[in-house]
């Protein structure tokens, strides 16, 4: 009886994390943020672009570990093979890059200011951007105990 009720418990969180809203998190410009990115990404060689994939699933990053150089411009794809939605959350992270742009399927949005990207089940988006400071950066994903079930991961850029 208890068993079960623990069982419920967890299936409804799972449930509620599944019905989540997936929005991306954008941040408000302060300062001259917006200019300083905007002057930066105009003065980067995209064409240089490297390539790469994370696959966000129940309940893992594939890579968990990513790895980037600072001035190398990325074209980062983000992919959720999983069967609920999932967050790629770094504040920390999109602090310390220049984002050109964050492509979906159905647009783009330009020059945005991050602190996460929200994938639906099945969904990818690609984000463009170029790292500007070294550190390294915890990534989780914030629906509902996905970081418990150990879903989280680390970024650096050195
Ligand atoms: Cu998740």
């Amino acid at each position: 009886m208890k068993r079960g009720k623990i069982y419920m418990v967890l299936a409804s969180s799972l449930y509620l994390a599944a019905c989540g809203a997936g929005e991306d998190g954008f941040v408000e410009p302060t300062g001259n943020r917006l200019a300083e990115i905007s002057a930066i990404v105009e003065a980067v060689d995209w064409s240089n672009a490297e390539e790469r994939t994370v696959v966000l699933d129940e309940f893992n990053f594939t890579p968990a570990n990513l790895t980037f150089k600072i001035n190398q411009p990325y074209e980062l794809t983000l992919s959720n093979g999983g069967g609920v939605g999932h967050n790629f959350v770094s504040s920390a992270f999109f602090d310390s890059i220049a984002v050109k742009g964050l492509v979906f399927a159905d647009g783009e949005v330009n020059l945005p200011l991050l602190e996460s990207v929200a994938l639906e089940t099945g969904e990818s988006k690609i984000l463009i951007f170029v790292p500007l400071t070294a550190g390294t950066f915890p990534l989780v994903c914030d629906q509902p105990l996905h970081e418990t079930f150990g879903m989280e991961g680390m970024i650096t850029i050195e």
